[in-house]
């Protein structure tokens, strides 16, 4: 241990993150009926190579095998996700089946040792629901509090860590604004009025939480990047103020000071025809930020200002390298100032969790191993950022890393591997990746 530079807290929460139309399969069995992604799957020219989550990684059968393979690596916590439309199939169904294959999962997982985080909505929207107008449409409150009642009744006793919704803004501007997700749509209107129904439905879920008297933590997860401007010039400084209040501000400040930021408001406009979303009592809803703020980190940004037609008149500015196989740069020392500035202008000591970090490469499988030792460095790195942050005070509680297993990757399909784990997608194989040995061996030393 002697030998150790970097020594996490005792009670350090040491985790792997997956979602369930990223891994599970099984699409049709069980009862399940076809999310926005089974949808926007089937649409030519969507998702690279016309991928799909049909099969994924056949986790739906091979859960039992993953998270014995999460128990031999020495993870303390898992984080999944539930996929809704195997919960609520169609209007006014539970269906048990659906229910009883996440029963199983916890029991696996409780009876590995391993501590479930829970999370709630990671992006697959029953169809049924988008064809009723999805995440624009104020009904869908009353959709997710069905569902999460469900959820909560069957499950309350059971989790300790439940994680409401995961990244608003992919789910609301990736889906309905840039349409580079589903369903698709490309609205800003849309867009911002389904980012404020994500944001209701983790009040919701907060107050659902407390009305049920579950004792579990629970919180929601923002995907954050630091902002940095490509120069001192006004109109640059200026742009990455824009790009850090459209993915940070907009979904932190409600969470935590019960406004959306003005300078956003004020530059929106008329795109937003005055918030006219936004009902009486809605913002005191929404500010609960809960028990912890997860983030989702992968890179930051460099923004320079354009004066072109879009929405926020900003252009990253592509890093050559060194870069992940995304082609997002790998800045580390940018994790630790994004986390000192999240602490300081929001969470204030409310604990924080990395629910997602990690690296996609081109991995090969070579002799029966994967020496990814970019991916082993790119953690590394992230680690010891983390750990600056908490040897100054930062009230950081854990680190999930993103992801247990190589995935479907979104619109990227399987041509992006972010696992620690190899799968091989004809044989379902899975094989522990360097990464994933060094990992085991951190987790087991609580340290680098
Ligand atoms: C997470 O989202 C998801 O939660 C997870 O499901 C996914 O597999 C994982 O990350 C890896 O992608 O458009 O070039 O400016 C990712 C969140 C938000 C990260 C947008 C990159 C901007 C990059 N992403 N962000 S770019």
């Amino acid at each position: 241990m002697s030998e150790n530079t970097f020594l996490f807290p005792a009670t350090f929460m040491w985790g792997t993150s997956t979602s369930s139309y990223q891994i599970e399969g099984g699409a049709a069995e069980g009862g399940r009926t076809p999310s926005i992604w089974d949808t926007f799957c089937q649409v030519p020219g969507k998702v690279i190579d016309g991928d799909s989550g049909d099969i994924a990684c056949d986790h739906f059968h091979r859960f039992k095998e993953d998270v014995q393979l999460m128990k031999q690596l020495g993870f303390l916590h898992y984080r999944f996700s539930v996929a809704w439309p195997r919960i609520i199939p169609a209007p006014g169904v539970v269906n048990e089946q659906g229910l009883l294959f996440y029963e199983r999962l916890l029991d696996e997982i409780e009876s590995a040792g391993l501590i479930p985080m829970l999370t709630l909505y990671h992006w697959d929207l029953p169809q049924w629901i988008e064809d009723e107008g999805g995440w624009t449409k104020r009904e869908i409150v009353q959709h997710f509090m069905t569902y999460a009642s469900v959820i909560m009744d069957r499950f309350g006793e059971r989790i300790s860590w439940w994680n409401t919704i995961n990244e608003p803004y992919c789910a609301s501007i990736l889906g309905y604004g840039t349409g580079e997700h589903a369903p698709g749509h490309q609205n800003w209107k849309e867009a911002f009025t389904a980012a404020h129904h994500t944001l209701l439905c983790h009040g919701i879920a907060i107050k659902l939480h407390k009305e049920k008297g579950l004792t579990g933590k629970i919180g929601i997860t923002l995907n954050m990047e630091h902002v940095d401007a490509a120069s001192e010039r006004p109109e640059d400084v200026a742009a990455a103020v824009r790009r850090d209040g459209f993915i940070n501000r907009w979904f932190a400040e409600p969470l935590f000071n019960g406004k959306y930021p003005e300078d956003m408001v004020e530059w929106y406009g008329a795109d937003l025809n005055g918030l006219d979303f936004v009902e009486p009592g809605d913002m005191e809803l929404i500010q609960q930020p809960g028990d912890f703020l997860g983030i989702n980190y992968y890179a930051r940004s460099v923004i320079r200002a354009t004066t072109d037609a879009s929405l926020l008149q900003v252009e990253q500015v592509r890093i050559e390298e060194p870069v992940t196989d995304m082609g997002w740069e790998i800045h580390p020392e940018s994790f630790y100032k994004l986390l000192t500035r999240i602490e300081k202008d929001f969470t204030k000591g409310i604990p924080i969790l990395i629910t997602e970090n990690g690296a996609a490469m081109k991995d090969e499988l070579m002799n029966g191993k994967i020496e990814d030792t970019e991916r082993q460095h790119y953690i590394e790195e992230h680690l010891k950022a983390c750990h600056r942050f908490i040897e100054e005070g930062g009230q950081l509680k854990g680190y999930f890393v993103w992801s247990f297993l190589d995935n479907f990757e979104w619109a990227w399909g399987y041509s992006k591997r972010f696992g620690i784990i190899h799968v091989n997608y004809e044989t379902q194989e899975r094989t522990p990746k360097q990464s994933a040995l060094w990992f085991k061996q951190v987790m087991a030393n609580n340290g680098l």
